[in-house]
């Protein structure tokens, strides 16, 4: 059941009136209250039960997510067990975030240098933990091999005109339906993944960024990568849509693929600039996510905020005093904070232990909305 803290007033307005035609109508308000249904209808019973899981939080409760957090952290490196955040609050985290930048290649490391197999290894456990997987793909450009960062115009169309082009994309997008299918747990069943495919869209870092291809081509990448990845008999993912901060709610669903593409509604957008970015970060997230809920709502689908953080906390009370009262409002079904580098010291977003934040992160998540891990 999707029970929601926000509703607009013009929302409920509707619902009266909508109900106030008849009772078919009615019914059908209940019925989309009451079951997600996934955008892939071969999607496996575990990854139709992740998406229920979430949608019966979403609205009330927000599960805390951090990256490659038990891959390794700052300053360590590939320790058993070992998590900041399980050092810090004394839970795991409720969502793990993981990167497969790199598997395109068929590589054996990520393009942040881990193992794929301890990739895989830690998603099986987590899972067996009663975590959630969440994964991302800084792919690289096909056209040319460079990086995801690679900004070379027309990649995009590339991929869906150039037959020599699409031909390496299927080719990766192979290796990637290898990865995904390769995710069992002890009784053969695959573990549910959330895939949140050409993220950041909105912005002008990534090759498949909105400078670089039409909103019409963006969305045909995602339909081919949709069916490329099915015909590869890949049906244990929801699909996470998530632009980073944007001007207005258009331009949120200027490259939306459709509700038949889509499970999830994203937001990536981070906190710049310490205590005087606090007023904007919070404005623009706060009213993002209220969009997101609403139509979230309207869609039948769940909301998240799929990646967020201040990197290297220069405000100690930032779990509390800014990321907490962003929540409140609408309580994403979870949020995720980016990576805390193992081998960059200033790039994390997590406490860990010893940090000026501990103390506050442990705060934040005791609350009775905020949930973890265990
Ligand atoms: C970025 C940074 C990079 C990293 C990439 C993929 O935001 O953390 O250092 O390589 O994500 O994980």
């Amino acid at each position: 059941m999707m029970r929601r803290k926000y509703l607009n007033h013009s929302l409920i307005l509707g619902l009266l009136v909508a109900c106030s035609l008849g009772a078919a109508t009615c019914t059908s308000n209940r019925q989309k209250d009451t079951r997600q249904i996934p955008c892939d209808s071969q999607a496996t019973n575990a990854t139709d039960s992740l998406l229920q899981v979430l949608a019966s939080d979403c609205g009330t409760k927000t599960r805390f997510g951090h990256q490659d957090d038990t891959l390794y952290g700052h300053q360590w490196w590939n320790q058993e067990g070992r998590s900041d955040v399980l050092e810090t609050t004394g839970h795991y985290p409720a969502v793990f975030g993981w990167e497969l930048g790199g598997i395109e290649h068929g590589d054996s490391c990520s393009l942040d240098s881990v193992s794929f197999d301890d990739i895989r290894r830690q998603i099986i456990l987590a899972d067996l933990r009663g975590g959630i997987n969440t994964i991302s793909w800084h792919l690289d450009n096909p056209l040319n091999g460079h990086s995801s960062w690679d900004k070379t115009n027309n990649t995009v169309q590339a991929i869906l005109n150039d037959s020599t082009v699409q031909t390496k994309f299927r080719t990766w997008l192979g290796r990637l339906a290898t990865f995904f299918t390769s995710l069992k747990r002890d009784d053969g069943t695959l573990v549910p993944i959330l895939f949140r495919p050409f993220h950041e869209h909105s912005g002008n870092w990534f090759w498949w960024g909105s400078p670089y291809c039409t909103p019409q081509e963006y969305k045909s990448l995602w339909k081919l990568t949709q069916k490329i990845l099915k015909s590869a008999h890949v049906h244990n993912l929801l699909y996470i849509y998530s632009p980073d901060n944007v001007p207005d709610n258009r331009t949120y669903f200027e490259r939306y693929p459709g509700d038949d593409l889509v499970d999830v509604l994203g937001l990536d957008d981070y906190h710049r600039g310490g205590a005087d970015g606090v007023a904007d970060y919070t404005e623009r997230t706060t009213k993002r996510l209220k969009m997101m809920a609403k139509e979230a709502y309207q869609r039948q689908k769940i909301y998240v905020f799929s990646e967020t953080g201040s990197e290297s906390l220069p405000m100690t009370n930032w779990y509390t005093q800014v990321l907490t009262p962003i929540l409140r409002e609408t309580y994403p079904a979870y949020v995720l904070v980016w990576r805390n580098a193992y081998n960059i010291p200033t790039h994390f977003f997590a406490p860990y232990k010893g940090n000026a934040s501990e103390k506050d992160f442990k705060k934040f998540a005791e609350q009775k909305n905020i949930i973890m891990g265990k």
